[in-house]
């Protein structure tokens, strides 16, 4: 018995043995990857990935260049800050907009970017996109601002694209603006109408009109043109007034202001720019899918469209950073799909504005939602110009069929 006790504890301790010597923070041995390509690949392979929270903050940690600076650096799809708020009408704040969006665009990267609702992954397919950096812009005077913005957005979509005419519509590089509040639009439009040659149509997300006539503002002065023309509420009007705006082909999706005075004097002035109105409860009757027929049949597939997303379009309990909030807005769901729903539209340009994350909740709630119809947006591009290049890829979700012979399993249940 003593003899099989001694022999069990020496057994127990030649277990032990290795764990005496060794620490909990010996791996084991490190095998070295098989060396393959240049030192510079090799560099690439080992540190070239980043994760979520790691490198310099941009946007789905794409190459940032200031493309303003470095024309001989082609593109096909830029991403670009315009940080000016300073014509807003309440909260101001959505100059942080553009480093807001950035940040919470942190887990989107090229190697898990696949779009299951799309089926593509927009950083590894046909263009070569960039983190284009921030417009400079003061804060000090709105026209030089507004100056500024404009002779930034024209210089960047006169260029010539890397994939200049494949997918042969692709001719001028495409924008996606971060705002900024929704002033900079204007900016946008007055250089799309001028490479185009033509009006371009606006498909506006927005719980407000945008289309306001800047008198709209009861003053004394609000008959004497001055800067205050120009503000977050107005730049419509004024792209309209100017001839940027295809009257006619134009839509509004998310609407839920207020009007001015006792009538519908503001809804007759935004008749006139050509905009077909969806109000935000237009949702509960139609649907989503009814809100994509809406827009889809008014402007079709070939029409150039300037895709403008105020975040406010979506409620404030959702989305509470942003500078004039409503009441009643659309889901951030709801919103994701209808963006995929009108995927097939000819988008030349787009922006995501009036993020202010000062207002934002704790978990960056606002700046989310900005990143996510940032991403869906660049999906919607990159997906057109696969179709148009004779590339486009239909993939089946696994489980698909499934789930919709399931549910027709149902039905046949629901109407026994
Ligand atoms: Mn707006």
């Amino acid at each position: 018995m003593v003899q099989s006790l001694a022999l069990t504890a020496s057994l127990w301790l030649i277990a032990l043995l290795p764990l005496a010597t060794s620490s909990f923070y010996d791996n084991p041995e490190v095998e070295l990857p098989q060396k393959s390509g240049t030192p510079l690949d090799e560099l690439e392979a080992k540190f070239g990935t980043d994760w979520g929270f790691t490198g310099i903050s941009t946007f789905a940690h794409l190459k940032h260049i200031k493309c303003l600076t470095t024309p001989y650096e082609q593109f096909d799809i830029g991403i670009i800050g315009a940080p000016f708020d300073t014509a807003v009408s309440y909260r101001p704040g959505a100059r942080f907009g553009p480093r807001a969006i950035r940040a919470a665009s942190a887990r989107q990267t090229s190697f898990r970017g696949f779009n299951h609702r799309a089926g593509i992954n927009p950083y590894q397919s046909w263009p070569h996109i960039l983190d284009c950096g921030d417009i400079p812009v003061t804060p000090f005077d709105n026209a030089l601002a507004l100056h500024q913005m404009t002779s930034a957005y024209t210089e960047l979509v006169s260029r010539q694209p890397l994939s200049y005419t494949n997918p042969p519509s692709h001719t001028h590089p495409k924008l996606i603006s971060l705002g900024g509040d929704h002033s900079i639009a204007l900016a946008a439009l007055r250089a799309l109408e001028k490479v185009h040659k033509r009006p371009i149509a606006v498909l506006h997300f927005d719980a407000h009109l945008d289309t306001w006539h800047p008198g709209s503002y009861p003053s004394a002065w609000a008959n004497t043109p001055t800067q205050a023309d120009f503000t977050h509420g107005t730049m419509f009007w004024v792209a309209s007034e100017e001839g940027l705006i295809a009257n006619g082909s134009s839509v509004h999706a998310g609407l839920r202001t207020r009007l001015g005075g006792n009538d519908f004097a503001d809804y007759d002035n935004d008749e006139r720019q050509g905009f077909l109105r969806i109000e935000a409860d237009d949702i509960d009757a139609v649907g989503v899918s009814g809100i994509i027929e809406l827009i889809m049949s008014r402007i079709g597939t070939e029409t150039p469209v300037y895709l403008s997303v105020d975040i406010d379009v979506i409620d404030p309990g959702l989305a509470p950073g942003t500078g004039t909030p409503e009441a009643g807005g659309w889901t951030t769901r709801e919103l994701i799909g209808i963006l995929r729903g009108i995927e097939m539209l000819n988008v030349v340009g787009a922006d995501i504005v009036e993020v202010a994350p000062a207002y934002d909740g704790m978990g960056e709630t606002t700046a989310l939602a900005g990143a996510q119809v940032a991403y869906e947006i660049l999906t919607s591009m990159v997906k057109r110009g696969l179709k148009d290049r004779g590339e486009e890829v239909i993939l089946t979700k696994p489980g698909t069929q499934k789930i919709l012979a399931q549910g027709k399993k149902k039905a046949r249940k629901d109407e026994l």
